[in-house]
């Protein structure tokens, strides 16, 4: 601090603090039953992909056990992993759905 400027002892200045909020990966897990066009649906619906990038995630997810569908602060992950699971069992798929801290 320059001379005359207040020391900051005495009164407490509250530091910027810039931490950000967790982040949860929201992944989807492989299965031998679910139709791929229903995994490619989900994603369009619930995550916004275009087919191309939908068509892209399921095959990687088919390939390789599992896939990041998209990475958001711990409510909305919730939330997205409930409305898949419930629609993916209304639509009677074992598909399922799942969060894992970023
Ligand atoms: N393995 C499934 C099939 O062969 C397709 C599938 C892909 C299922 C991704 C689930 O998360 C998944 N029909």
């Amino acid at each position: 601090r320059k001379s005359g400027e207040d020391s900051g002892l005495l009164l407490d200045e509250a530091k910027p603090r810039l931490k950000q909020p967790p982040q949860f990966k929201v992944v989807l897990l492989n299965d031998d039953y679910t139709p791929m066009e229903f995994v490619i649906e989900v994603l369009e619906v619930f995550f916004a992909m275009d087919r191309e990038k939908a068509t892209r995630v399921m095959l990687h997810v088919h390939t390789r056990g599992k896939g990041v569908c998209g990475i958001y602060t711990r409510d909305v992950a919730e939330t997205k992993v409930a409305q898949v699971n419930d629609y993916s069992r209304e639509h009677q798929h074992p598909l399922l759905c799942a969060m894992e801290e970023a």
